[in-house]
């Protein structure tokens, strides 16, 4: 089926003028439909991840409405139903999911400044205590073991030890550095299950393009059970990063303890008094392993041939595992700092 005979299954209104690329996920497709009447988001569901698509939308609607009902005031996605009223709609081509476009935002790949990612920080904070009502065992688990850690480095050691592209004469001294930290995946800390967004990336929160005030947190398609520690280690993983995700210069790529404070400041901004001591003294530890668990993730794909993330050019996986080994060294150096700065911020 044609994407403008997918988009009219939808309860749009107008009539569709154009339909354009959008974003920069490295799962879904996503494209901007202009209509004379409204802007939508229109994706594709990546059901080779999303497995179960139903599940997927049945958690992301019982999010939006929770957080529509609960605080009307603040920007939530709005997704569309289809004509017949169903959440999603399926055909040949794969699944497909309509959403209200947020108009006059702006999605970043790299803070332009401390404040942009400053802002990132309160949106994801304030994310984290508006959930912490929201009843954790309604939500099915999208994608299960997402941010196991050791369970990533099992599948990086299976990876390696198949070798399916004869790729791993080139990552030999990569995969010794992840194997060398296995043993600081378990702290035996236990720590609050928590509702979580778990893929706190920047562009995962639109800012105001004239204001660069976050507006609305996006992408919850990984809102699960999971620990607020790995939110925010996840977002310091890409935000606090002086490069892209994928720069190939890695003299470019350092973590900056400039963009870890202000995330730092504008989290407990946003989450208030809403974690435990265990959960604030982990925090750092959290931004390690977010950054070294989405090397592992990088590397195993970069090892399986470019299975699940988008790549653009063969190498890009490896590219990407590099700038995650580096912050990762780096972070370890700058360990009792985070630590300071922490305590400086904390309730
Ligand atoms: C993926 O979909 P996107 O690009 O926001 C991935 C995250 C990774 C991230 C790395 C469902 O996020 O877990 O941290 O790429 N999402 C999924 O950039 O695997
Ligand atoms: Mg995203």
């Amino acid at each position: 089926m044609e994407a403008r005979d997918i988009i009219k299954q939808f309860d749009i209104n107008g009539n569709i003028i154009s339909i354009s690329p959008l974003g920069n996920g490295h799962i879904n497709d996503t494209c901007l439909v202009v209509t004379d009447m409204e802007k939508y988001t229109f994706q594709r569901i990546n059901t080779d991840i999303f497995k179960n698509p139903d599940e997927l939308m049945d958690n992301v609607f019982a999010v939006t409405e929770y957080l529509k009902q609960n605080y009307p005031d603040d920007k939530t996605i709005n997704y569309i139903r289809t004509l017949d009223g169903k959440k999603f709609f399926c055909c040949d081509s794969g699944c497909y999911r309509l959403s209200v476009y947020i108009d006059h935002v702006i999605a970043l790949d790299i803070a332009r400044n401390a404040d942009d990612f400053y802002e990132s920080a309160v949106a994801f904070g304030n994310f984290q205590k508006k959930l912490s009502g929201f009843k954790a065992d309604t939500l099915h688990e999208t994608i299960r073991n997402f941010h196991n850690t050791a369970w990533r480095l099992e599948n990086l050691k299976k990876a390696a030890a198949e070798d399916s592209c004869g790729r791993l004469k080139t990552v030999e001294q990569q995969i010794k550095f992840c194997l060398d930290r296995q043993s600081c995946i378990d702290t035996g800390v236990l720590l609050p299950l928590r509702v979580t967004h778990n893929d706190t990336k920047l562009n995962n929160v639109l800012l105001d393009e004239k204001t660069g005030k976050g507006v609305c947190v996006i992408d919850l398609d990984t809102v699960m059970p999971g620990l607020s520690v790995n939110d925010f280690g996840d977002a310091i993983r890409f935000g606090a990063s002086t490069a892209a995700e994928d720069e190939k210069d890695l003299s470019k790529v350092h973590f900056s303890l400039e963009l870890f404070e202000a995330y730092t400041r504008g989290y407990f901004y946003g989450v208030g008094n809403a974690l435990t001591d265990d959960e604030i003294r982990m925090l750092p530890h959290g931004a390690v392993m977010m950054t070294y668990e989405c090397a592992a993730r990088f590397l195993t794909d970069y090892l399986e041939g470019d299975t699940y993330f988008k790549t653009d050019y063969p190498e890009h996986n490896l590219v990407r595992a590099l700038t995650q080994l580096r912050l990762v060294e780096e972070m370890e150096q700058n360990y009792e700092k985070m630590h300071k700065i922490i305590q400086k911020y904390r309730p």
